[in-house]
């Protein structure tokens, strides 16, 4: 791999923000558009390029701003258009792109064109959206949303029921509808216009249902089953995405990251590839979601060090020479990596540290999510009252109906609730975390006294500071960013690792993924770069231990097979 296939977005990292949680200015326990602009210099000094900005229009929240009531208006209590537009400007000052969410699959049932669409069966747009009449006094089909409960709503008006993939104020749009396509593209060109430099695009693999509207196998016991097997990546699909293309994203050249779940490894390439494919890079979520796959819904499956392995190897191997990955480990739907895949308590430090290592420098583009980089935590909710979050609300409502006792349901929230990444960021030691002056809108995680940005900044040694000095490898290092990848000890069960190699450079990042001392098989390459430790020692990985190695090879020797040169 050579670096002639250059581009700003390969070279950039990202930053998610969740707004609802990053910073209150305003005192009304909900952070807000004007508390991101009075943090961009910090962001700059991590060094990041991008920040995705989680959903921000009008809304009524139904689900945290992913159920929008208007695209062109700025939910009230985030700000104004105007902050959003000062957003865009301070962030270009400072050398930084935003790229927003772009919600397409659905809308609000508050938005006026769903307002215009329940009205009457003969509303022009009432074909904007999925109406079907009942069967035999059901639903017209038996999927299930994945919120939990069908994935029909009842119109009493007009007697016929509206499909919604998420929740049921959530309505999907009819993406079979070319009015709906066109209105959603000008939408896109208007925030173009406004100087946002992209789009991570929402559930974008949920557009194309299956025409024929199937009835689905459910699972013994249940009722529903989930419409994954006739909504999620639908052959056709791939006609929308590249109208999508063809009309806005080409003639633009913007950034397109798409939370793509359910596209199969084997065809990855028609949606990244960067001549026939649609997106620059996807989401994919196997690592994120092996303690709950192919297990049955709301059931826990156990997992291997190799699977988690795998699970991301799998995908770099897949695009070593064409495609381009979007790296992460947390977003707004998922618990903290270092709780899930460190060790949160003895060697929070040092796991968080080894897991940033680990599937940063990965080839792709990496995402950090807000509190990743001071290595958040996540907390055991002690009732159901605390969680904010619907999907958790439904599901343990739904399981409640199903007899599954309490203690279980809350266990299974504190392993999986999308709650856990959504707790307030840690600022300070102040009261509530310096994230806000009122009473936060999510309980705050009681460790923000000891784990928050204030006593990062100050403590050379945190894990902050090593993010910025991955930051800081990988920009001035471009064999991290388009070298090839090969993976090593893919089948240790304490040991992670890959190599990555242009022209005469050789990486080696290597892990310890347990607490234990692991044994290095073979002698590692060239020297150390940068290590989550100061007493490395030879043949030997410590407790959590990273080291990222450099060594130049001697001409003609590159891509060796073992990780020395
Ligand atoms: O999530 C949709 C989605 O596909 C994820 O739930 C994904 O399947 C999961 O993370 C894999 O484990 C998006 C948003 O990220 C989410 O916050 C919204 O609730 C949802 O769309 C509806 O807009």
């Amino acid at each position: 791999m050579e670096t002639r296939d250059r581009n700003w977005w390969k070279e950039s990292v990202v930053y998610q923000i969740y707004p609802r949680s990053f910073q209150d200015s305003g005192g009304d326990g909900v952070g807000d558009l004007r508390g991101i602009i009075n943090r961009l210099g910090y962001l700059s000094d991590l060094g990041i390029d991008v920040i995705w900005i989680c959903p921000v229009y009008d809304s009524p929240n139904d689900d945290n701003g992913y159920d929008i009531r208007d695209f062109y208006k700025m939910q009230a209590e985030y700000g104004t258009m105007e902050d959003m537009l000062e957003l865009i400007v301070s962030a270009e000052a400072l050398g930084i792109r935003i790229i927003m969410d772009l919600v397409a699959n659905h809308t609000s049932d508050e938005h006026a064109w769903f307002v215009e669409s329940r009205s009457s069966k003969d509303n022009p747009k009432r074909d904007w959206y999925i109406w079907r009449p009942g069967l035999g006094g059901e639903e017209p089909t038996n999927w299930e949303s994945n919120f939990g409960g069908s994935a029909w709503e009842y119109d009493e008006d007009t007697q016929e029921y509206y499909l919604h993939c998420f929740s049921r104020k959530q309505p999907d749009l009819n993406w079979e509808n070319p009015e709906v396509r066109r209105n959603i593209f000008s939408m896109m060109e208007w925030w173009i216009d406004k100087g946002i430099a992209g789009f991570r695009i929402d559930a974008i693999t949920f557009i194309k249902k299956d025409q024929r509207f199937p009835n689905l196998k459910t699972e013994e016991g249940r009722r529903y089953a989930p419409l994954a097997g006739a909504s999620l990546n639908q052959p056709g699909i791939l006609d929308f995405l590249h109208e999508m293309k063809r009309e806005v994203l080409k003639p633009r050249n913007v950034m397109t990251v798409a939370e793509a779940p359910g596209v199969p490894i084997e065809q990855i390439h028609e949606y990244v590839d960067e001549q026939s494919g649609v997106f620059n890079m996807i989401f994919q979520f196997d690592h994120v979601d092996l303690d709950v796959k192919p297990a049955a819904k709301g059931i826990y499956h156990s997992w291997k060090l190799t699977d988690f392995k795998h699970a991301l190897s799998k995908w770099q191997t897949e695009t070593a020479d064409k495609g381009w990955m979007a790296l992460f480990m947390e977003n707004h739907d998922h618990v903290r990596s270092v709780s899930k895949f460190g060790s949160d308590s003895l060697y929070r430090e040092e796991s968080s540290k080894m897991l940033a290592a680990y599937y940063f420098l990965m080839r792709g583009t990496p995402f950090i999510y807000q509190g990743q980089e001071i290595g958040m935590t996540n907390h055991h909710f002690a009732s159901i009252e605390e969680y904010r979050d619907i999907e958790s609300i439904n599901f343990h409502a739904y399981e409640t109906a199903l007899g599954r006792p309490k203690a279980d349901i809350l266990n299974h929230l504190a392993k999986r609730s999308r709650d856990q990444g959504r707790m307030p960021m840690q600022w300070s030691a102040e009261p509530m975390a310096g994230f806000t002056s009122g009473e936060p809108w999510l309980r705050v995680n009681p460790n923000y006294t000891s784990i928050n940005v204030e006593q990062s900044l100050h403590d050379g040694n945190s894990i902050l500071h090593f993010y910025r000095k991955l930051i800081r490898l990988r920009r001035e290092n471009k064999a991290l960013i388009y070298g090839s990848y090969r993976e090593i000890y893919k089948d240790s069960e304490e040991l992670g690792g890959y190599v990555r190699t242009l022209g005469n450079e050789e990486w080696t990042i290597l892990c310890n993924f347990t607490d234990r001392n692991a044994a290095i098989p073979a002698p590692l390459a060239g020297s150390i770069v940068l290590s989550n430790r100061n007493d490395h020692e030879a043949d030997i990985m410590k407790p959590y231990e990273t080291v990222i190695c450099k060594a130049e090879c001697e001409a003609g020797q590159e891509e060796t097979a073992s990780p020395s040169c």
